[in-house]
């Protein structure tokens, strides 16, 4: 990197203490995000997969936020369920002890079907990062179509495995915009609640958090923010704070403060394993099938439907190729896997009466990723919690909601970096494309323009009154916005347009989506939350009217 790249960075030119600062740190991130670790996991499921020829009551395909809660809910009323996941069970250390891979030092447990790292971050101090990885069912699948990357969790228990674990109900007065067709009364009064317990959602301690050196970043985040007149909100999470509280004492092994997050997190945060998943286990009435993945539903000869399911072994090869009747299925394979797996079944002659909302109303909840660069007497700190915990909410004014995220080098970065959510009005629509057997989505890159608008409400005013400037050096180089993926696909089979307004399939009876398929691409804040709430409200009125 030379001395141009920051001075072009924006008006202000970086100071040249602060780019020497910044030099002097290559060393160590380049050591930090070195060659891959030789520790090879072969974690392997303990679970009895499903066989050819059974036939299920209800079958639910995935074992995200959606898919657990049907599982649950249903067991808990008495029905036999069998659930298929096409990642892996997550459940069992590999050789250096643990179940997963540190973020500064992935290795074939990080990615899915992937030779080389594609990390959200490709750039630091302007240097490429990505490095070889040998191909392995891992646990985030970086699904790359032709304008957008799309980061999603793949093993038993879904995005919960991957996620930031920031737990967020919309503002009441959003509500209406998220979701026009649901009694917003309902969700407050009810499903929220509901989905807040279920999910063990909490926040953190103010008064540690003012001391917690972990949360330096944060607080520099807090200050900058409000000496701009923004709101800093906390922002709750499912992460056990005790936990994190004797991470920082030294007291037990760390996992948020060793920068855990992209690639599962091994102690404190409560994942869906430790939640949902271990309720559904203890109700004795739920089989999970990992390494299986759905290729097909359609109407069986006798009632019901055939799901045809590929088991796959950890090269992502196919092993045996199984046909289970069900009578219900429900569709929870996250809004790309359902929508992809919709579309194909519609196009293909599987399931022709699907309508034509199907694959439609998707987007990228207006995900956008920019750093700042700090004076240095604003340092974010070495050690930064993994999970980030405020938010600087300008949506009312600029439609924008910027999580205030760490960037755990384990390195003093002097960059101050957020994941915004902004209001896009774009949506995309996945189709089936016969030329290449494939599905593909309609998103262009161009679309991410409003969003860099609105995360701009806050950001340039930041920069402006902080004297400061954007990082260039961490998307590639000159390249200040974060603009070619999501983590947040929502939307692709929505509610009351693909399905009834409780997620039934509209033209097959028996046949559900009950997952973030059914949002229309934009929740205002991060989307697990009103996932969950969302199918507890609708698994609720289908195990009253349809079991
Ligand atoms: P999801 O959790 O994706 O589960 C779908 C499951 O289905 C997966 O396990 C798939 O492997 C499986 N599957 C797919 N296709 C098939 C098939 N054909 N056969 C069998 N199985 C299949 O769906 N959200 C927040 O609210 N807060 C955060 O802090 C946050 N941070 C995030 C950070 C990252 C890096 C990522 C990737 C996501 C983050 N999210 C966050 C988003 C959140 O995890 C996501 O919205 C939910 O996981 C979506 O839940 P679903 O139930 O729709």
């Amino acid at each position: 990197m030379s001395d141009t790249t920051m001075h072009d960075a924006g008006s202000k030119s970086v100071s040249r203490r602060r780019f020497i600062a910044g030099t002097s740190s290559v060393l160590g991130a380049m050591a930090l995000f070195g060659h891959a670790t030789s520790a090879q996991a072969k974690a392997v499921s303990t679970a009895a997969p499903v066989s050819s020829g059974t036939h299920v009551p209800v079958l639910v395909i995935g074992t995200g936020y959606g898919g657990s809660v049907a599982a649950l809910r249903l067991a808990q009323a008495g029905v036999d369920v069998h659930m298929i996941e096409m990642g892996m069970a997550w459940d069992t250390p590999g050789p250096d002890g643990k179940i997963f891979a540190n973020t500064t030092q992935p290795d074939n447990r990080s990615y899915w079907l992937r030779t080389k790292t594609k990390q959200p971050l490709s750039n630091f101090l302007g240097f490429p990062i990505d490095k070889a990885v040998s191909r392995y069912t891992g646990i985030l699948d970086a699904e790359e179509f032709g304008g957008i990357t799309v980061y999603q969790g793949r093993g038993v228990g879904g995005g919960s495995l991957v996620n930031g674990g920031m737990a967020v109900t919309p503002k009441r007065e959003n509500f209406g915009a998220i979701l026009p067709s649901v009694n917003a009364d309902e969700m407050y009064n009810i499903y929220y609640p509901r989905a807040n317990a279920g999910l063990g959602v909490n926040t953190i301690d103010p008064a540690w958090f003012e001391t917690a050196e972990c949360y330096q970043y944060a607080r520099v985040g807090r200050k900058q923010a409000q000496r701009s007149g923004f709101p800093f909100v906390f922002v709750p999470t499912v992460y056990d704070w005790d936990y994190m509280k004797q991470e920082a004492a030294g007291t037990v092994p760390r996992s948020a403060l060793d920068g855990e997050i992209l690639y599962g997190n091994n102690y404190g945060k409560k994942s869906l394993a430790k939640t949902y998943i271990a309720q559904i286990k203890a109700t004795g009435k739920v089989t999970i099938s990992p390494l299986h993945k759905v290729t097909s539903v359609a109407p069986a000869a006798g009632g019901g439907y055939t799901v045809v399911i590929d088991q796959i072994d950890t090269n992502g090869d196919t092993t045996a190729t199984k046909s289970v009747t069900a009578d219900k299925v429900f569709f929870a394979a996250g809004s790309v896997g359902t929508s992809k797996l919709l579309v194909t079944l519609k196009a293909t002659g599987a399931l022709p009466r699907l309508n034509d909302e199907i694959g439609k109303g998707w987007g990228d909840n207006g995900n956008v990723m920019c750093g700042r660069a700090n004076h240095l007497w604003d340092q974010t700190g070495r050690v930064q919690a993994s999970i980030p915990t405020g938010g600087i909410d300008n949506w009312a004014n600029g439609g924008a909601f910027a999580e205030v995220a760490p960037l755990p080098t384990g390195i003093e970065t002097y960059a101050s970096f957020y994941l915004t959510i902004t209001k896009n009005p774009n949506r995309a629509e996945f189709s089936w494309n016969a030329a290449t057997s494939k599905v593909d989505l309609s998103w262009q890159t161009s679309w991410k323009q409003p969003s860099i608008d609105a995360a701009k409400t806050i950001f340039d005013k930041i920069n402006k009154a902080e004297g400061t400037i954007y990082r260039t050096d961490l998307f590639g180089t000159y390249k200040i916005w974060g603009d070619h993926l999501t983590y947040h696909p929502l939307g692709g089979a929505v509610l009351n347009k693909a399905t009834d307004n409780y997620g039934r399939l509209h033209g097959y009876s028996g046949l559900y989506v009950i997952d973030g398929s059914l949002i229309p691409g934009n929740t205002s804040v991060n989307p697990f939350v009103t996932i969950t709430a969302l199918a507890e409200r609708n698994i609720e009125e289908i195990i009253a009217a349809d079991l």
